[in-house]
């Protein structure tokens, strides 16, 4: 190749909108435990996703960097990964319990999700709220 393709070339690349270094970045996000069953105070931890990442990545980096926060998932044939635990306390059925998926956005409204944890992607300074609850 020429020296005037070269140049080309990376100017093309320096000039993509959304470029292909925008895939390398990550955002801040925070994800709060929380359990509405007993009197215990909401655990905020301060993470990043990578950008367009899933909230399931942001949840298993924060694992490996954080060892006050664990979690494990099972796998649904359907709907993929559903949280089954959060630092040790697991939802069961007999008593109905589970952990409720919300998210509180920059401008402070809370929604609630229609998608687990292996699909919903995350975007800056969310506030993701695994909250202990029944159903
Ligand atoms: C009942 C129900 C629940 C109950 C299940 C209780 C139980 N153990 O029976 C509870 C309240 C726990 C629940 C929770 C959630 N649910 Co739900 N749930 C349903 C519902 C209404 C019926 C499921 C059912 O009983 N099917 C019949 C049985 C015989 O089939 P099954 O395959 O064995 O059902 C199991 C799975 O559906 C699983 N399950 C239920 N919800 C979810 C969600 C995810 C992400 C996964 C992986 C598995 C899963 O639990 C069922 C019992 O074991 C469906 C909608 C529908 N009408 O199908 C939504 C549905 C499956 N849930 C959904 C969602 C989004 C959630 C939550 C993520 C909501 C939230 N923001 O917190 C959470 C899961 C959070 C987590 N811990 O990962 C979505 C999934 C869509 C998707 N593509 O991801 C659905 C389709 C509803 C919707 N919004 O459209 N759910």
């Amino acid at each position: 190749m020429t020296a005037p393709v070269l140049l080309s070339a990376a100017m093309l690349l320096l000039l993509l909108p959304g470029s292909l270094t925008e895939g390398r970045s990550s955002v801040p996000i925070d994800v709060v435990v929380e359990n509405s069953l007993e009197n215990t105070p909401p655990v905020t931890f301060s993470t990043h996703v990578v950008y367009r990442g899933i909230l399931l990545g942001a949840l298993k980096q924060l694992m490996d960097s954080n060892s006050n926060f664990k979690f494990t998932y099972t796998e649904d044939p359907n709907y993929g990964p559903y949280l089954e635990s959060v630092n040790g306390v697991a939802g069961n059925d007999k008593d109905h319990t589970y952990w409720e998926l919300l998210v509180k956005t920059q401008d402070g409204k809370i929604i609630r999700p229609d998608v687990g944890i292996g699909c919903y992607i995350p975007s800056a300074n969310e506030q993701i709220v695994l909250k202990f609850t029944k159903w």
